[in-house]
């Protein structure tokens, strides 16, 4: 008799999960809040024979699964969890059933900012070794749907969210890497505390065989090497390190085992910011464990611009350069996009907060914006953090055309329009690629 399992959600993971169950024999019952209406997955699903339960929440006790797979987007405190979890029924995700299925290593990155930017960067500087490179995870490709076309020469590279490292067991990448810990998702894990532990489980797992390649810099992560079984590398902008990856004067070093590797010049690195340094150097300290060359990590990291959304310049007009930050969704993200720059900026903030405490970026704003323009639905708790700090060069705006228009009209010359929304995007938007999409549109689409 096949084994039944629970998915819950029914959107990107949930429905690769549902193929990768169904390959391997399970009996699949798949539930969503929101019940799915494309034509072609329910087709998909009938086919499969998959049964699903659409706009309710699932009485586990009665469905009785062996394991359920939860979505990343999902609360464990949602009722079937917490009834699951009484009932002893093992809660898991995609991840970690791809993990379970994998032969190739994993190379897993997490941290609050930059995990994409570093996630895609890895990928790059991996790629060219001869074995095959898949690049997935909170980057958007679900990797249960890829992994069992891996062999044990090749290699996963994986963006791993704090809400899919909660609900990991058995995962145990090759080499993790935490980039950096501040403020975000707190609605979700209650505190910095639940937080920092959700993220920690990314190295819960490793040995003595595997890395943990950490900042030194971060006071949240620092302390956890002595938690670690695993082998840690330290990166640090800030201190010379005996093992791992710093700098000295301008040169990015990578020191392991006495021997310091020159990798390059700070200013040969093609994206800009502190914060991309360092993003850098965790890349650099992942890759020469992979046994990339000196060579190709210099040449990767002359070559590679950084990702959309990402500090994404979008379009000059008028003298005015647009730039695109819709991955910004917590407020330290927004604090390293208005460091990236000198220029007069006029920044466009607000979506859903996630739980966030507005009065550091208030601060920044202050001293750093021209004008502010405020949406969606934080706009009053960013309104009161700024007039908190006596700021009052803001505007507000209901649509996204609106902003684009106020933004327009409150330019001159040599300034910088900056979305960096320090908030997600799900007040009005899926997703924020659609919210940075929209906003290209409708730059691009500014007349002359
Ligand atoms: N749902 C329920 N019951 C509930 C709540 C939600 O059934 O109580 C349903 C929703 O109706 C929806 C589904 O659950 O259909 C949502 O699942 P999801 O939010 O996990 O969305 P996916 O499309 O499966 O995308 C997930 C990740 N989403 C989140 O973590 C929110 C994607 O990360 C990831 O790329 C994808 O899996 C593939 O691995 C996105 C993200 O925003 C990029 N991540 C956050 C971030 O980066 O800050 C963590």
């Amino acid at each position: 008799m096949s084994k039944r399992v629970l998915v819950i959600g029914a959107a990107r993971s949930g429905l690769a999960a549902v193929d990768f169950l169904r390959k391997h024999q399970w009996e699949v019952i798949l539930t969503d809040m929101k019940p799915v209406t494309e034509e072609a997955v329910l087709a998909h699903l009938e086919a499969l024979d998959v049964q699903t339960i659409w706009g309710e929440q699932p009485d586990v006790k009665r469905l009785a699964p062996e394991l359920i797979v939860i979505s990343p987007g999902i609360p464990l405190t949602i009722p079937p969890a917490v009834a699951a979890k009484a009932l002893g029924i093992p809660i898991i995700n995609e991840i970690e059933l791809a993990f379970r299925a994998a032969k190739a290593p994993f190379v897993a990155i997490t941290g609050t900012n930059g995990k994409t930017t570093t996630t895609t960067l890895v990928g790059e500087l991996l790629e060219g070794s001869g074995r095959q490179v898949v690049v997935g995870g909170n980057i958007g490709l679900p990797l249960v749907s890829v992994v069992e076309e891996l062999g044990a020469e090749d290699v996963i590279v994986a963006e791993m969210s704090s809400f899919q490292l909660e609900t990991t067991v058995s995962f145990k990448p090759k080499v993790a890497v935490m980039l950096n810990l501040t403020p975000d998702h707190l609605d979700r894990h209650g505190d910095m505390q639940g937080y920092l532990e959700a993220k920690a489980k990314i190295f819960a797992q490793q040995d003595e065989t595997d890395y943990l390649i950490l900042n030194a810099d971060d006071a949240y992560l620092a302390p956890l090497a002595d938690r670690a079984r695993s082998q840690v590398i330290f990166f640090s902008q800030q201190h010379i390190l005996k093992e791992g990856v710093f700098l000295r004067g301008d040169s990015v070093i990578f020191s392991r085992g006495g021997v310091e590797t020159s990798i390059c010049q700070r200013a040969e690195i093609a994206i800009k910011g502190a914060h991309n340094l360092e993003n850098a150097m965790a890349a650099i300290a992942a890759a020469m464990l992979m046994g990339v060359t000196p060579d190709r990590i210099r040449q990767v990291l002359r070559d590679f611009a950084g990702v959309e959304h990402r500090l994404e310049p979008v379009r000059r007009w008028h003298g005015v350069l647009f730039i695109n930050d819709s991955k910004g969704t917590n407020p330290d993200s927004t604090i390293k996009a208005l460091e990236a720059y000198d220029e007069p900026l006029i920044l466009i903030a607000g979506g859903k907060n996630k739980g966030s405490d507005f009065t550091a970026l208030a601060q920044l704003i202050a001293k750093r914006v021209k004008q502010v323009i405020l949406i969606g639905q934080a706009k009053e708790e960013l309104r009161q953090a700024l007039e908190g700090v006596g700021y009052h060069q803001y505007s507000e705006a209901d649509t996204y055309e609106e902003v684009v228009r106020l933004a327009a009209q409150a330019a001159e010359p040599g300034d910088i329009v900056l979305l960096s929304p320090a908030c997600a995007s799900w007040d009005m938007f899926n997703s924020y690629e659609e919210r940075g999409r929209l906003f290209k549109e409708l730059v691009n689409g500014l007349a002359e």
